[in-house]
């Protein structure tokens, strides 16, 4: 390039010494950035500005599979589905709402301390669950028990998570319910920290790369909010997998709230998917509320990440019918009647059922019985989980920092020991309190 530049100044410079204009500036070439090693960006004489990542200045198109009322759109680019795999995609569907109502309603009575729903969000998280493979590695905000669930974590292992009860493998009761990590499913635990999953999230898949074994064979998603997507980390991210190379499926979750702030006030360009080929990454925006869709386009996305090595963006566009979490009110800042007409006019999963209902894979009959078979699981399930133990107390200094363990924990350990001797016995409250834990706090008082 610099030498093209080079050998192309010369005339000028000859022409210019010939007419005694030896110092005056070269003419630089009209097409091309002549000297610029690192643009290979066409010229232009138009004093053109852009803000659309379309030729046309329209918004982002939305791929989608069925419409509001579960046709196939004429025309539409997807696999083909089987019976079996449409069915489970349907009951885990329909699976989600059971249990995100039990336990929305149990930390109602006092039971958890927290829960968080993902109604209206089930065919975003299942039609992603079912593309994935189930050794992918997942990174999660904190919506996506049902990634989860689709790879067979089970009732019991959800409750012993939100019980905190001595069950709980995730994050031994050290953690707010819903903090779900496994893995044996290739989870990982989830922080409450907004975004920090993302660049975790390029680095995971980039070791993916090094490794023999999974090369080429898996990739790492990474589930987030709108919300998240604000967030530096998100762009740290995204530049992580594009600089360094990596197999990252970033699926953003569009559900149109970051709590009480709506879509429209988080960001002024067209949502996430215009961020996409700003990093030059693969890109595709769809409806998230059309389960055979973000199926299609999680599917594809996640060919493309293993054969190129790179990133992809996934921005499904759904509505959060929920309230953010049981600490939020979301009548307090929308109307309840829009979350009513939301419910009705684009159900995710009253749009599927149409679809099986017209090639005959899924009945009433079925449904009844499934619904009260699953209720009658999870229920069993929360009945257990509930008049579980916690693990035993001095479980809390365990494996709060990696390595050695250091000065302040053993010191507070110190402090608990001495004073579960002077109370645990005698004082009623705490006497109550202790018998909550496995072993009763004894291995430390005695
Ligand atoms: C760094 C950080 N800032 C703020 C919060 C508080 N917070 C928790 S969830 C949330 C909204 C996130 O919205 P979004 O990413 O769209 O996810 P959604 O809840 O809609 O699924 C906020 C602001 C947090 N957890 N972490
Ligand atoms: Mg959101």
């Amino acid at each position: 390039m610099l030498r093209t530049a080079r050998r192309s100044f010369l005339p000028y410079r000859s022409l210019q010494r010939h007419r005694g204009l030896a110092t005056a500036t070269p003419i630089i070439p009209a097409n091309t950035h002549g000297h610029l090693p690192t643009s290979q960006s066409p010229i232009t004489p138009k004093l053109h500005f852009f803000n659309s990542v379309t030729p046309d200045g329209t918004q982002i198109p939305t791929y989608r599979v069925l419409d509001g009322v579960g046709n196939v759109l004429e025309g539409a680019d997807f696999p083909e589905i089987d019976r079996a795999l449409a069915r489970r995609m349907y009951e885990q569907m329909l699976q989600l709402p059971v249990i995100d109502n039990l336990l929305y309603n149990v930390q109602r009575q006092g039971k958890i301390s927290f829960y968080m729903t993902a109604h209206g969000e089930e065919a975003t998280l299942i039609g992603s669950a079912a593309a994935l493979a189930d050794d992918d590695e997942i990174l999660s905000q904190y919506r996506e028990m049902a990634v989860l669930l689709w790879r067979g974590f089970g009732f019991d292992e959800i409750m012993a998570q939100c019980f905190g009860n001595h069950e709980d493998t995730c994050t031994k009761g050290k953690q707010m319910p819903i903090h779900f990590g496994s893995r044996a499913h290739h989870f990982h635990t989830i922080s409450s920290t907004l975004a920090t999953q993302i660049p975790q999230a390029a680095g995971v898949a980039f070791a993916l790369t090094r490794d023999p074994l999974r090369r080429g064979k898996n990739c790492a998603a990474v589930y987030f909010g709108e919300g998240a997507a604000s967030e530096g980390d998100f762009h740290a991210g995204m530049l992580l997998a594009s600089t360094i190379p990596s197999p990252t499926l970033f699926i953003a979750r569009n559900n149109g709230f970051a709590i009480s702030t709506p879509a429209s006030e988080q960001f002024h360009g067209d949502g996430i998917a215009a961020r996409g080929p700003g990093y030059g990454v693969h890109t595709i925006r769809v409806d998230g509320n059309d389960v055979l869709a973000v199926y299609s386009a999680v599917k594809e996305a996640r060919r493309l990440c293993l054969q190129e090595g790179r990133g992809v963006l996934v921005e499904a566009m759904t509505y959060r019918v929920g309230h953010h979490s049981t600490s939020d009110d979301s009548f307090a800042y929308r109307p309840r009647q829009e979350v009513e007409d939301r419910k009705r006019i684009d159900n995710p999963i009253a749009r599927f059922r149409k679809f099986l209902d017209a090639r005959g894979w899924w009945s009433d009959a079925e449904e009844d019985a499934y619904k009260d078979r699953v209720k009658k699981e999870i229920m069993k399930a929360f009945r257990r989980g509930e008049t579980m133990q916690h693990h035993p107390v001095s479980e809390m200094f365990n494996d709060v920092y990696g390595g050695q363990e250091p000065w302040n924990i053993k010191e507070q350990r110190e402090e608990l020991k001495a004073l579960l001797k002077k109370y645990g016995k005698d004082w009623e409250p705490w006497r109550n309190e202790l018998k909550k834990f496995k072993g009763e706090g004894k291995e430390l008082s005695e």
